[in-house]
């Protein structure tokens, strides 16, 4: 059968399951659009390049299935670089697909020619400039391969215009043949006997999970280990929802805005058993202050985390999912499972947890409100199965700390890169994977002017999500950072009290808004958005600017440093390296 390099592209698509791909047409991938319309594969029309890529992954986050993303060369193609890069930095799998300018025409500075390949090298974990209709099912099957194999990651394919309407031989290749390509899934059984003898050795053992977890459906598995042990558990930015917030031994989110109880256990364990996760330095604080009595099991897909930060006592290159059932049975097999007794350092956990709460100071009359208390009320009137979206800023801190995430992959939030803009598309393509749950955006109002207008498509193309703005007026993380460390000498951080008017933004949007101003007007507002299920919910809750997120490890300080929040604890200063260790 003979088809063009265009149809192949779109048939190739299909071959690989995709339901849904986010995308918008242009000159030098206009060949590729024209299939589509014949195609099973829903597409969604966003209004800007990075939007695509968002939802993307944000459909990827929820679904654990490779997002989709198509847009046209040069000014779309570093539209969407953001997200590739941020793909990149949580290990989202994504196949991005960027038209180009004719094959014979590249090199001479045609219009809306740039080297996607070369500016995209660094950020992706393969991309590949087509060169012949032919190759295309072979390529298209390799990039899906390779997103969704090993550590997750975006592929990106570029398409001239004349390949994609080059004639080829249709063809689907019935296997993958990447001979340097073969990521290792399988534990070494000896390292793992290994892990199994440092656990049943150690008195402060404390299993610090990662993204990882998740990308390797290994939720089950680390609980399994969890309760078999006894060990407590933190769970990073990435795994929020990897391991319950309710059960007795998860301890939450560890590093910078972490709670103190989760930074302290891994300040003073020793033994750290890292599973899909990747010493981040948000995590660690000053590296050569970071956890300094612990030895390390380090588990990770990617051979190039091992020692990338911290040289583990233990590595093992394995599936994080694999290695843990592993281990499990190699705890079981050694000396029957039995565990030092670990009372000590329980009750010190436990001390800590009650002594050093994460919490804040009351709302106090008259006050704008508490976006903590905003967060705390719409995950109260929320099921334990929603999902959760965040942009970048205190909001993102706020969400992390205080919604229980009761299930894997309900928590989507930009990690590694921190992008601002992240919270309206990436909710709509969790909405996107998942039609029949609620999807809450928390966002901040710096980030939901960069994105808000796919909010327009959201409600064109009937994706509703409901978003709550903590509307600070400013730039509220950079406040905090400013009036912690630059003398409360705010420069640039202050938007404007009055513009935009997010309501009428809101509505012309299609979408409903709803603003509030008060306490009393917070269930209320909550309550009408889950009410609402056709179509968008915006709510602008006027937020008090004079919130800090706590606590604190301050940058460049070891994590023995904890700020609390002085409003609730009654000090200005630190912990001054917690309590003593047993
Ligand atoms: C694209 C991008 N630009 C700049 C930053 C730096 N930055 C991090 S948080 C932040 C402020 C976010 O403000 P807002 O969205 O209002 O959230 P808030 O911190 O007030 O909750 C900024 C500017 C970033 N992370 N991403």
């Amino acid at each position: 059968m003979k088809l063009t390099g265009a149809q192949a592209l779109i048939k190739s698509l299909e071959m690989e399951g995709v339901e849904v791909m986010f995308g918008l047409p242009g000159g030098a991938i206009l060949p590729v659009y024209d299939p589509i319309i014949d195609s099973s594969i829903r597409h969604v029309l966003v209004r800007h390049e990075q939007g695509a890529g968002h939802m993307a992954e944000g459909y990827a986050h929820v679904s654990g299935r490779p997002g989709v993303a198509m847009v046209t060369s040069g000014p779309a193609a570093t539209n969407i670089v953001t997200p590739i890069c941020d793909a990149y930095m949580d290990s989202i799998p994504l196949v991005v697909i960027t038209g180009q300018v004719p094959y014979t025409a590249i090199g001479t500075d045609a219009f809306q020619e740039c080297d996607t390949v070369g500016i995209t090298r660094s950020i992706t974990k393969h991309n590949e400039l087509i060169t012949t209709a032919q190759d295309i099912p072979r390529i298209v099957r390799e990039a899906f391969h390779i997103a969704t194999t090993g550590r997750p990651g975006p592929v990106l394919i570029d398409i001239p215009k004349d390949i994609a309407n080059q004639e080829m031989e249709w063809y689907w290749p019935t296997s993958v043949n990447l001979p340097g390509y073969k990521p290792t899934t399988k534990g070494h059984p000896r390292q793992i006997k290994e892990a199994a003898k440092l656990i049943a050795k150690s008195k402060r053992p404390v299993i610090y999970a990662g993204g990882g977890i998740l990308k390797a459906h290994a939720a089950d598995a680390l609980r399994e280990l969890a309760e078999l042990t006894g060990i407590h558990v933190v769970t990073t930015l990435m795994a929020r929802g990897a391991f319950p917030d309710s059960h007795d031994l998860c301890l939450g989110m560890p590093g910078m805005h972490g709670n103190y109880t989760a930074i302290t256990a891994m300040q003073k364990a020793d033994l750290l058993i890292a599973l899909g996760s990747r010493f981040d330095d948000r995590v660690t604080g000053k590296v050569n202050g970071f956890a300094p009595d612990a030895k390390i099991i380090h588990v990770d897909i990617d051979p190039a985390e091992l020692g990338k930060v911290r040289n583990p006592d233990v590595p093992i290159v394995g599936d994080c999912r694999q290695v843990i059932e592993e281990l499990v049975k190699a705890v079981k097999a050694l000396d029957e499972g039995k565990q030092p007794d670990r009372g000590p350092w329980n009750r010190l956990i436990n001390e800590w947890r009650e002594r050093y709460p994460t919490t804040y100071a009351p709302h106090k009359e008259g006050d704008p409100l508490k976006p903590q208390q905003v967060i705390q009320m719409i995950n109260e009137s929320a099921s334990p199965d929603t999902i959760v979206v965040t942009g970048v800023g205190q909001h993102q801190m706020y969400t992390s700390q205080y919604w229980k995430f009761e299930q894997p992959n309900t928590f989507v939030n930009s990690g590694g890169l921190g992008t601002m803009g992240f919270a309206v598309p990436a909710a709509i393509g969790a909405k996107a994977a998942a039609p029949d749950k609620t999807v809450w955006a928390i966002d901040g109002d710096g980030c939901f002017q960069m994105t808000a207008q796919e909010l327009v498509t959201s409600t064109v193309a009937e994706i509703p999500i409901k978003v709550a703005i903590l509307n600070n007026s400013y730039l509220g993380m950079v406040r905090q950072w400013q009036e912690m460390f630059y003398d409360e000498r705010y420069s640039e951080v202050f938007l404007s009290k009055d513009y935009p008017d997010y309501v009428k933004w809101a509505e012309s949007m299609g979408c409903v808004g709803i603003r509030v101003d008060s306490p009393e007007e917070i269930q209320p507002a909550i309550d009408k958005a889950n009410e609402i299920n056709d179509r968008s919910v915006v709510i602008d809750f006027r937020t008090d600017q004079r919130e800090k997120v706590f606590p604190m490890v301050p940058a460049g300080k070891t994590n023995d440093d904890v700020v609390l929040d002085p409003e609730v604890f009654g000090q200005t200063g630190t912990t001054e390296g917690g309590m003593e260790t047993p």
